[in-house]
């Protein structure tokens, strides 16, 4: 048995390169025949052919301008030395403009070129989403993975965009950088009294680890039985054999029920999907509904209330004379 311990080596052979069906073409047919090489030597993928269509081509033309918005300007603030931009490139920013211009239009250097470059990346997204879609039904497929995709275009909007236009100011967005973007997800947790008790985080997170264990499942049970052909689906599906069997007993006999060879499928999409779904909720609710999770998990009976020896707790935004009011 030990020799089917495939982890790392491979039952199955990997086949030739595959140039795909035949599809309607479009302005642009795929280009090139397709190649194995040092990509396709971790989990043979078979790289092209490609397909650039007039959605990709746009799409990747705005994810240029953003990217190179964002990256000049990071540039430009350590003057324009190459040195110190890469040497300080995962602690440079674009911020987003300060929490006095509301929702205006700033002048390009406090916020302008942020707003930009934020309006090039939500079209590259954009596109790129059409892209998947149409891309999809041209192969006569379902759109699961352009609805999955929506998933986490839903809570990048609402990180950027829907909760900053209903707090009424583009200061509530996330800035672009690499560790900025971590001290704006600490900080907003901060001021929002931890995330942690935000019910919708909970969810978040249970589907976030949920995801990995049943990937780690999922990717376990069909090696498991990749000797007996477990990873055909086709022949799982079509001619019953034991492999596909085992793997549910094996389920059955160790945590009382199994998943199918199709349903355990719908179970990742579903968790991959809850995460950003639930978690766009959370986000949307914090500083419009819900102030402070913290006292919101108090007055629910969620979290204790500080002990009587100190003073009461008080949101400090909430009151008018604090710094800068
Ligand atoms: C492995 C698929 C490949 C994708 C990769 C990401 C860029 C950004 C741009 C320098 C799993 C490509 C990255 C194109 C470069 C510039 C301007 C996906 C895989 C390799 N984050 N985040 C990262 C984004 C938010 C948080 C890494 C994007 C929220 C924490 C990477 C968004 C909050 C940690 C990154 C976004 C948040 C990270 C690795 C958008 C709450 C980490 C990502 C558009 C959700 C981790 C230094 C990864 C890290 C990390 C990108 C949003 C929290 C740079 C594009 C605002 C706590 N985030 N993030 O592998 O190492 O994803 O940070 O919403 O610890 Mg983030
Ligand atoms: C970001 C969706 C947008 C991405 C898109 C991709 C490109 C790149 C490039 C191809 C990830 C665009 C891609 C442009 C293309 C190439 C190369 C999805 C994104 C459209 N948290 N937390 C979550 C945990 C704490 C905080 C979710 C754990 C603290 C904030 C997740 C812990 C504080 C937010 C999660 C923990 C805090 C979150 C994200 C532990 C900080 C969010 C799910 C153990 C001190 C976000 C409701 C996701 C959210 C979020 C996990 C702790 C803050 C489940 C495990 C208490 C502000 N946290 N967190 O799918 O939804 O992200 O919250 O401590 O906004 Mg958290």
């Amino acid at each position: 048995m030990a020799e089917y311990q495939n982890i790392f080596t491979q039952v199955q052979v990997r086949g030739p390169l595959y140039a795909g069906i035949p599809t309607q073409r479009d302005i642009y047919d795929r280009v090139g025949g397709g190649f194995y090489y040092w990509l396709g030597r971790i989990g043979d993928a078979q790289v092209g052919p490609f397909y650039l269509g007039w959605t990709g081509l746009a799409s990747l033309i705005c994810g240029f301008i953003a990217i190179e918005i964002i990256g000049l300007n990071m540039w430009a603030s350590v003057n324009w030395d190459p040195i110190q931009f890469v040497r300080q490139l995962p602690w440079l920013a674009l911020e987003p403009p300060a929490p006095g211009y509301g929702l205006s239009i700033p002048p390009l250097n406090e916020g302008g070129w942020w707003l930009m470059a934020g309006f090039f990346l939500t079209a590259a997204i954009f596109l790129w989403w059409l892209r998947v879609y149409r891309r999809a039904v041209s192969l006569g497929m379902g759109t699961h993975v352009a609805w999955a995709f929506a998933s986490a275009i839903w809570l990048y909007l609402v990180l950027g965009f829907i909760r900053p236009l209903l707090m009424g100011s583009w200061a509530e967005a996330v800035p672009f950088g690499i560790f900025p973007h971590l001290d704006w997800t600490a900080a907003f947790s901060i001021r929002y009294g931890n995330l942690f008790y935000n019910p919708f985080h909970m969810l978040s997170i249970v589907f976030l680890y949920g995801s990995t264990l049943l990937f780690a499942m999922h990717g376990a049970t069909i090696l498991a039985v990749s000797h007996l052909g477990g990873e055909r689906e086709i022949e799982q599906i079509l001619d019953r054999g034991t492999a596909g069997e085992r793997a549910a007993l094996f389920w059955r006999w160790t945590m009382g029920f199994n998943a199918t060879v199709e349903s355990i499928h719908r179970w990742a999409w579903w968790f991959a999907v809850l995460c950003p779904l639930t978690g766009g909720i959370g986000i949307l609710l914090t500083g419009t509904v819900v102030d402070n999770w913290y006292l919101w998990g108090v007055k629910h009976g969620l979290a204790p209330p500080y002990p009587a020896v100190f003073p009461a707790v008080i949101d400090p935004s909430t009151l008018a004379t604090g710094a800068g009011q």
